[in-house]
């Protein structure tokens, strides 16, 4: 039977026109193959096939505009049963809004139920207990309630009184009850003792091999600083967390290897020293390496903090940067859940821990994302939070409590919240005490004394906690003041951090924070044990020394700690022996950063050809262009999985919807819904499997899966391809630090910067009009940077960084900025490849008309002006010129700068020229450039030219307006151009200054018309 396929809706949009034709008569199609695509003035889009079979006619031929329902092909349809699909989708509706209804019924029922018995009470109570001030006015009621929950507890356990409870509170609400629930659990451990889950590892040779990286970690810091006291370190952070990592790297933490993707550590970046030294111990750096921490110039030495770039093969996340290492491991876990859904990973179960500092917490990053975390089940994440109660200068919370404040914010957010507060010492104190009084004590401390209390010592304790109640005094009466001090805080306690490790192991469906209570600059003693100097101390006296290595029991001799020594037993020591083989049994060593992705086959030239064509009469946007290429590559069979792309929010404004139906927006829970526009062919849908990661509005979030996506080849062994597309203004300036992290990271991939240009995004004003972004690009090493005009120099730089990034596996990633402005592309001139590449080619010559020349270097949006102003001053001034497509001031900039160092090492040596010089030495007149960019752009290559420049641009703040009054304000229109040029000309006495003026009062330019800048 023929089927006749049609324009499905295609929203607002009528007479849109077939830029493509994908099938011909004969072809067998499945459904979903696409058959043509569709281009109107903001957005591609491919129709796909509803029916499988053959072609039997193609009832369309490209530039055709077509509107809703027009014919496209007609189809032999060779599928089994008429009509399947729309049985199909009839079958399905109902069963879907069966089962609201179903839902909603019963909701009502319970509606009901609880009204008569809200009633029965009402009616049954009429004596009023009134609570004021939280106080308890009926002891005997409150014990009878508590006698039942207790019973329910011993029988049933606490999942079931937790679930009354939740049940009880859902009443007082329904009832009109508006207290929330405080969220905050009591200042105790989660876990209880009787459910703690032993650690099977031995306690004391753990105990040593600690002790052994705490010395080393703090010698090393302090050898630095002996040596040159610039350099720097801190001793007091790691101090505070050694037990937080020694349990997980001997128990927890799975290595990478041919069996196992590995867990992925995201360690607390001040804490460095400390992983130094384990991995001195582990025999992966020498005693060398650990003397030359922070004297990274010669090659041969540590790095400060994780980097990456650093140190290629150990560190795997750049953290230093307060608040990155939380945002960047939230998408990280989910960009993980993201590959197992689509099929490109195993589920094996891999976590990814994330360390940080209590105070880290204030920045707007930290918590920022803790929301998705929960919404999308990231139950492979696990936050390590080091509550050690202070930051650089004082506490985080003096007056009040850090895990508590964090405890509800996490809670509230649904995470699994494992507070390690108390050590095991506590254990007997708070069984031993009926009265309720110790918790209540431990409530109402708060932070300050908390860090006073082990600033000083036990007699301080004594007083100042347990001496606030008599009872609490006599709890512990029989304890010295040595005992008091050993009264030990759950993040040193290897037990307790060891259960809250096994329980955020076994946590499903949701993130796991752990809140560990530590002291900062633990066994530091007076030098620095919960001072508020801690954090800066990194200046240890002989005395200091001694004490630690007596505190830790280091077997060196008073002269050896002088001398500030290592110390590492022998290979067959227990220790090393212990240490080693429990990296062995999980599977290798930490951190360690390697890659084993195979590269991707660069795209065949097919896909790029179109766009080396002139586009004729069709106008359109360079991002249009980027959307095109991109709906080609996905028909790559090797690119199309690989590709991540990543937008947030924007998807309509850069006219990318088509892909929501094409490959599906990434939802880990699938659609549980029929989309309003569901019949619409870029209806909104979301997908287990979907490919776009549409992040809503979070630029930080996006970014970070940038990164996630653009390092996958390091941190799952496979080559991903993220393009991300955001409006150039929110991009470099609002995410800058997370940019700095990617090339850091050596991520590969696209950064889009769309709607870009200062005067190109005309309406949108001040905040949106990108004017510096590419400046911003250019101060990050590794990142490529490009402001294309034409569709050929989109698909050569595209196609170029397919090739350097995904193919050669070239560590760097992209910056391309696209516009909004429709226009007409030009063939691509011969040869001009390598210097798009390079960063300008020679455009057009004007070359017929007069004996003075000048030299015109468009960038982006502002080239098409120069051409106008070239023809300008060819037709009306007989002066002739060059033009020059500038695709990247910034790219020209490295290159005279690498050639100009080259020159000055080799004086002796006939200086070789740089690329602009090459380009421009020879050619005659003065130079004139201008971009969409402030002028400091363009001035990156003054240095490295011989002739006069003159440079212009948008500096100053953008407002709104129409391009043209726009590209007028910033005196980069081609009329301003023709002007300056004149003048420029005149300047240099090529010809005379009476054409300026003219050119000036023909354009209404008033010369005393204050700079851009000042307005
Ligand atoms: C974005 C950013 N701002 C400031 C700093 C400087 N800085 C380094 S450590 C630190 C204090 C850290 O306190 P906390 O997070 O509590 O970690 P702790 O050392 O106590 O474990 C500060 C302010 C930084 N590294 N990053
Ligand atoms: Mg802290």
């Amino acid at each position: 039977m023929s089927i006749n396929l049609t324009v499905p809706d295609i929203g607002d949009f009528e007479k849109v026109e077939i830029i493509e034709i994908l099938v011909k008569s004969g072809d067998n199609i499945k459904k979903n193959d696409p058959i043509v695509t569709l281009e109107s003035d903001k957005s591609s889009v491919e129709v796909p096939s509803t029916h499988e079979g053959v072609v039997e006619k193609v009832n369309v031929k490209i530039g055709d505009k077509v509107s809703k329902g027009a014919s496209l092909i007609t189809l032999v349809n060779s599928e089994k049963t008429n009509n399947t699909e729309e049985k199909k989708v009839e079958e399905k509706l109902p069963v879907d809004t069966e089962n609201i209804i179903k839902e909603a019924e019963e909701v009502l029922v319970l509606e009901e139920e609880v009204k008569s018995k809200a009633e029965v009470k009402k009616e049954e109570k009429d004596e009023k207990i009134i609570i004021t001030k939280g106080q308890d006015i009926d002891p005997i009621e409150t014990e009878e309630w508590l006698d039942s929950l207790e019973a329910v507890i011993k029988k049933d356990g606490t999942d079931r009184a937790y679930y009354l409870l939740k049940k009880l509170i859902d009443e007082t609400y329904k009832e009109g009850s508006n207290q929330p629930l405080t969220r905050i659990t009591p200042y105790i451990n989660t876990i209880p003792v009787e459910s703690e889950i032993k650690s099977p590892g031995d306690q004391n040779i753990e105990r040593r091999i600690r002790s052994l990286i705490r010395w080393n970690a703090a010698a090393m810091v302090v050898k630095a600083n002996k040596k040159n006291p610039e350099l720097g370190g801190h001793i007091g952070t790691f101090a505070s967390a050694a037990t937080l990592y020694d349990v997980g790297m001997n128990h927890f933490w799975r290595g990478k290897n041919n069996k196992f993707g590995g867990d992925l550590i995201y360690f607390q970046g001040h804490s460095a020293p400390g992983m130094y030294a384990r991995a001195y111990l582990e025999g992966r750096l020498t005693e060398k390496q650990l003397n030359n921490f922070r004297q990274e110039v010669d090659g041969k030495g540590l790095s400060s903090y994780p980097h990456p770039w650093l140190m290629p093969k150990f560190w795997q996340f750049p953290v230093v940067s307060m608040g990155l290492g939380p945002i960047m491991s939230i998408y990280q876990a989910r960009f993980t859940k993201y590959l197992i859904n689509r099929g490109l990973l195993k589920d094996e179960g891999r976590k990814i821990w994330t360390f940080l500092g209590d105070g880290e917490m204030d920045e707007p990053e930290s918590l920022g994302a803790i929301g998705l975390a929960s919404r999308e089940k990231l139950d492979n994440l696990i936050f390590v939070i080091n509550c050690n109660l202070q930051r650089l200068d004082g506490p985080v919370r003096g007056n009040g409590k850090i895990i508590q404040e964090l405890d509800g914010i996490f809670r509230g957010a649904g995470w699994n919240v494992i507070k390690v507060i108390w050590g095991s010492y506590w254990d007997p104190l708070l069984t031993k005490d009926k009265s309720g009084l110790l918790i209540k004590r431990m409530n109402e401390c708060v932070d300050g004394e908390y860090q006073a209390f082990k600033a000083n010592d036990g007699r301080y304790v004594r007083e100042k906690f347990f001496g606030k109640y008599p009872k609490l005094k006599d709890l512990v009466s029989t304890m010295t003041d040595r005992d008091i001090w050993k009264l030990n805080r759950g993040g040193h306690d290897p037990h307790k951090v060891y259960a809250a490790y096994d329980e955020a192991m076994k946590t499903k469906g949701k993130p796991t924070v752990i809140l560990a209570k530590t002291i900062k600059g633990y066994g530091m003693g007076k030098s620095g044990e919960s001072t508020n100097i801690t954090h800066q101390q990194k200046k240890l006296g002989e005395e200091v020394l001694l004490y630690y290595r007596d505190r830790f029991d280091i077997p060196l001799t008073d002269k050896q700690v002088k001398n500030i020594e290592f110390y590492k037993p022998d290979e067959r020591s227990e220790e090393i022996k212990y240490l080693k083989e429990r990296r062995m049994k999980l599977g290798g060593n930490l951190p360690e950063r390697s890659s084993f992705a195979k590269s991707i086959k660069k795209p065949s030239n097919d896909i790029f050809e179109n766009m080396l064509k002139s586009s004729k009469d069709r106008e359109m946007s360079t991002t249009m262009v980027l959307v095109r290429l991109l709906t080609s590559l996905l028909r790559d069979k090797n690119i199309a999985p690989r590709l991540v792309p990543i937008i947030p929010d924007e998807a309509r404004t850069f006219g990318m919807e088509g892909f929501f139906q094409k490959i599906g927006i990434y939802a880990h829970e699938g659609q549980k819904y029929e989309p309003e526009d569901f019949e619409q062919l870029s209806s909104y849908r979301e997908d287990k499997k979907g490919q776009v990661l549409e992040e809503g509005i979070t630029e930080s979030g996006a970014m970070s899966s940038f990164i996630a996506a653009g390092t996958a080849y390091t941190n799952h062994d496979l080559e991903m391809i993220p393009i991300y597309t955001f409006y150039s203004m929110f991009g470099f300036q609002r995410v800058m630090d997370l940019i700095w992290a990617a090339g850091d990271s050596q991520t590969r991939g696209f950064l889009i910067g769309a709607t870009s240009g200062r005067t190109t995004l005309a309406g949108e004003g001040l905040q949106h009009q990108d004017g510096h972004s590419h400046l911003l690009a250019s101060t990050i090493p590794n990142c490529i940077s490009y402001d294309p005009t034409f569709s050929y120099e989109v698909a050569i730089i595209l196609q170029e960084g397919m090739r350097r990034m995904h193919e050669k596996q070239e560590n760097i990633f992209y910056y391309l900025t696209t516009m909004n402005e429709n226009y007409r592309h030009p063939a691509m001139p011969k040869n001009c490849q390598k210097g798009v590449l390079k960063g300008m080619y020679l455009f057009k010559e004007f070359n017929n008309k007069g004996k003075t020349k000048i030299q015109l270097l468009g960038c982006g949006a502002i080239l098409r002006e120069m051409i106008a102003a070239a023809e300008i001053l060819s037709k009306e001034y007989s002066i002739d010129s060059d033009v020059w497509s500038v695709t990247s001031f910034n790219e020209l900039r490295k290159d005279g700068m690498e050639i100009e160092r080259k020159n000055l090492l080799n004086a002796t040596e006939k200086p070789e020229k740089s690329y602009v010089e090459k380009c421009l030495g020879k050619r005659d007149g003065p130079i004139i450039a201008a971009s969409d960019y402030i002028r400091s752009f363009a001035d990156q290559i003054r240095p490295y030219i011989s002739k006069s420049f003159y440079s212009f641009g948008t500096d100053g703040y953008g407002r709104s307006d129409s391009r043209k009054n726009l590209r007028k304000f910033f005196e980069v229109d081609k009329e301003h151009i023709v002007t300056y040029t004149l003048s420029a000309l005149a300047k240099e006495q090529l010809i005379p200054s009476k054409y300026a003026d003219r050119a000036m009062k023909k354009y209404k330019i008033d010369k005393d018309s204050p700079i851009p800048t000042s307005l």
